[in-house]
């Protein structure tokens, strides 16, 4: 297993759009080790393929609580099937938007159909933080960031933000 470097806003890559994956292969689960280990290295609670610069349609999420045992969770092609009405606000944050947290409003309950890592179809209802990170990690898989869902002065302030940051790393050629 390995720790892969995070993309970082304004990267591009975190816009593109993933692609499905067509076959749950050896590969498939070495990637979702590496995306397990490169989470967890972070910390962080989820993460989408993308992040490590892969634009294939599969995330990790584990929110067991820190000393409790690891629960790590591999989705492959998740879609979301249904939204509750009902909404709820949760500070996120996002590792390729480093110290950086807002409130965001999401519906508070989802069913969301998948591939496991041994590639068999599963569904699963989820609340709470499990269905927070769920939709943000669907949105990575449709270039979508969690500041999108905030003002767009805000979104405008961060994005400047890391953007001069990225110019500063450049011509310090680290
Ligand atoms: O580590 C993370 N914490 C988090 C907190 C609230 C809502 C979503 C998240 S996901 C984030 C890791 C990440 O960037 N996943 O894409
Ligand atoms: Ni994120």
């Amino acid at each position: 297993m390995t720790i892969k470097p995070l993309i970082i806003l304004p990267d591009p890559l975190l816009r593109q759009i993933s692609a499905p994956i067509e076959r749950v292969d050896d590969e498939v689960r070495r990637m979702a080790d590496d995306m397990l280990e490169t989470m967890y290295d972070a910390p962080g609670i989820g993460l989408a393929a993308i992040q490590i610069g892969l634009p294939r349609r599969m995330l990790v999420i584990d929110i067991a609580k820190e000393g409790d045992e690891k629960a790590p969770q591999v989705f492959i092609n998740p879609e979301i099937l249904t939204s509750t009405d009902e909404r709820s606000v949760y500070e996120e944050g996002c590792l390729s938007i480093p110290d950086y947290y807002a409130e965001v409003e999401r519906p508070a309950g989802i069913s969301v159909r998948y591939l496991d890592r041994d590639g068999r179809p599963q569904e699963i209802a989820a609340d709470g933080l499990l269905a927070t990170c769920l939709q943000h990690e669907i949105d990575h898989l449709n270039g979508v960031l969690f500041i999108d869902h905030i003002s767009k002065l805000k979104r405008e302030m961060v994005v400047r933000k890391f953007t001069k940051a990225a110019k500063t790393r450049g011509s310090k050629a680290i």
